[in-house]
């Protein structure tokens, strides 16, 4: 595994950065599979973005970036949990960015750009 990590590319930009709202309910990201700046192993992967809050899931958006730089929306699971998007994909050794869109119930949608590389079976 290399051993050059890079951290600190990890971005959130809060729409509602400037709204003045009772709760800031806005969706942001506690916890996902792969971490930012994180290792998966080739083949059929399983993502996961978790959020602090319940997420619609119909109006959130991940879109997959791939090491040449082409794009595709990636279909989030139906079981997903309230506050997870849960996807999938068939992912090949590579560079890849995986950026998400949350809608939350307060009508604010956060963004971000997840950096992560898949490597070879062993
Ligand atoms: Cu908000």
């Amino acid at each position: 595994m290399s051993p050059r990590h890079r951290f600190g590319s990890f971005l959130v930009a809060m729409a509602c950065a400037f709204v003045s709202v009772t709760a800031s309910a806005h969706a942001i990201l506690v916890d996902s599979s792969p971490k930012p700046n994180g290792t998966l192993t080739a083949g059929h992967v399983e993502m996961m973005f978790k959020y602090n809050s319940k997420i619609d899931q119909h109006r959130s958006r991940l879109l997959l970036i791939g090491p040449d730089k082409s794009e595709k929306v990636l279909t989030i699971a139906t079981g997903s949990k309230s506050n997870e998007i849960d996807t999938s994909a068939d992912l090949a050794p590579g560079a890849y960015t995986l950026r998400w869109q949350a809608l939350a119930l307060d009508g604010h949608i956060t963004r971000g750009d997840l950096p992560f590389t898949v490597v070879a079976k062993q």
